[in-house]
Order: structure tokens, then C-alpha cells, then sequence
């Protein structure tokens, strides 16, 4: 069994792949006990050709692809992949190399040195952002925590680490985007520690950029977050979640 299972999900990053690899390789290196998890979650570029070709190599040994046919979300595409993870310990985090996968090695250090018991949440919490993106990360964090009456900050920062004994309490998680801001509900309704460490995080580089990484992008995340909060706290107010 592998102690770290890392998930990427990958839509349409067929360009970005080859340098994710040789990331993925100079994070695990010299370890046996981390397994990464390649989710080709519905592209309509060629990301499976690219990741077949990769994986066939002997020195990327360390992971394996699984495909999502049709793409039914971010999510979605996440949860296939952590359903194939072994690894006692699982995380996710972008494909897109905004963030460097050493991250999730280094979250997976101070996940242990954190552990007394097996529950605690690891992420990331982003620097080197732009002003703006950083207001509007502040201000979501502060609807999202005034909303859900739990502090969350910046939900979307990658990688998020957590024990496979989680997964089990994550039983309505959402298809879309609203997966990391879920895995943060969750873990703070329950009273489980989230800390956070800085990631240093770049512009995107090849591809293009789909979530929050434009205007467009932004008031369709603030549209949907505000929509899956409600769900959310209507599933209180039910006593469901
Ligand atoms: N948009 C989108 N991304 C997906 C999906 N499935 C997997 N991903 C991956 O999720 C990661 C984050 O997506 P991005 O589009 O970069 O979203 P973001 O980082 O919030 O926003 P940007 O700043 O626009 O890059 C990338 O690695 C994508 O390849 C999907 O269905 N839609
Ligand atoms: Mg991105």
C-alpha cells in the first residue's frame, strides 16, 4: 500500500503534461511510497494520447491514468480518481502548473507532523497573486465563511491532504467546481483542523484558463459557490450535513 495517493485531474492539458511529469518526478524522487493518479477527466484535446506516451516510460513509474469518459465536472473527476487511490493518505491537486506538485510531498510532511490522530486536514493557501485575485479570494473566503458560519480561507488553493477514513464522511460531494469548498465544510462542521501552509502560485501557462482565471471565470464561480451555499444551508437547516 502507498502512504500518499495524489490526484490530478486533467482537462485539456495535453500541454501542460510533459512538464507536470518531470514535476511529478523531481517531487517523489528518491520514494517509493507516493503514488499519483492522472485523471483524464473527459478532454476533447489529446491529454490521453500525451499521458499514455508519458506513462510508458520507466522513470514515470510512479503513476497511472484513469479516464472519465464523458467530462461531468471537476469534481466528478477528482472523486474517480480518489475511488482508484491505494494510498493511505490521499490529496489532489491542478494539473495546470499553477502549483508545483512538491507541494502536495511537502503537505503530506506536515500532515504527519501535525497527526495525533487521524483526523486532520491539510491545504494550501496561495502567495504571489495578483492584488485583485487576492481581494477576490478574501472576499469569497468571507461570504463563504459568513454564510456557512465556519472560517474558511482561500477554499480554492491547492493541494488538499486529508486521511482515506475522510472519504467516508463525504457523501454528498458535488460534481463541479464546489468539491474543495465541500471537503472544507465538512471538515470544519465536524470540528477536524484544517491548516494551512503558502504555495507559491504562477499564471497559467499553456491552455486555457477555465475556473476562476478570468472575469468571465470569476462570475461564474462567485454565481455557482453562491448556489451550492444555499444547498448547503438548506441541508442544515434539515439536519442532513
Ligand atoms: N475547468 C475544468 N478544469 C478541470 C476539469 N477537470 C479537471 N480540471 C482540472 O482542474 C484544474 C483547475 O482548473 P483551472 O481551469 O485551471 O481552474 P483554476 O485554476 O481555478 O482557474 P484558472 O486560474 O482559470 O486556471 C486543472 O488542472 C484542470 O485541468 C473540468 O471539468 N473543468
Ligand atoms: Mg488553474
Amino acid at each position: 500500500m502507498f502512504n500518499l495517493s495524489i490526484v490530478i485531474p486533467c482537462y485539456n492539458e495535453s500541454k501542460s503534461l510533459p512538464r507536470l511529469m518531470l514535476a511529478c518526478s523531481n517531487a517523489c524522487k528518491g520514494r517509493n511510497d507516493i503514488q499519483f493518479i492522472f485523471v483524464n477527466n473527459g478532454s476533447n484535446d489529446d491529454t490521453q494520447i500525451v499521458l499514455d506516451q508519458l506513462l510508458s516510460q520507466e522513470n514515470y513509474a510512479f503513476g497511472k491514468s484513469i479516464k472519465v469518459p464523458i467530462n461531468k465536472g471537476y469534481g466528478f473527476g477528482i472523486l474517480q480518481g480518489l475511488a482508484a487511490a491505494e494510498g493511505k493518505i490521499l490529496s489532489w491537486t491542478h494539473a495546470d502548473l499553477q502549483t508545483d506538485p512538491k507541494d502536495v510531498v511537502l503537505a503530506y510532511e506536515l500532515y504527519k507532523k501535525e497527526l495525533d490522530s487521524n483526523h486532520c486536514i491539510i491545504k494550501g493557501e496561495r502567495k504571489g497573486r495578483k492584488l485583485f485575485d487576492n481581494i477576490f479570494t478574501g472576499g469569497m473566503s468571507l461570504i463563504s465563511s459568513l454564510l456557512l458560519n465556519q472560517k474558511l480561507w482561500d477554499i480554492n488553493a491547492q493541494p488538499k491532504i486529508f486521511h482515506r477514513d475522510f472519504m467516508n464522511y463525504l457523501t454528498k460531494a458535488p460534481y463541479d467546481f464546489s468539491l474543495d469548498l465541500y471537503l472544507l465544510y465538512v471538515a470544519s462542521r465536524m470540528k477536524i483542523s484544517i491548516h494551512s501552509f503558502p504555495v507559491f502560485f504562477s499564471n497559467r501557462e499553456f491552455g486555457e484558463a477555465k475556473g476562476g482565471g478570468t472575469l468571465r471565470g470569476k462570475f461564474k464561480l462567485v454565481k455557482r459557490t453562491i448556489s451550492y451555499i444555499m444547498v448547503l444551508r438548506r441541508d442544515i437547516i434539515k439536519g442532513n450535513r
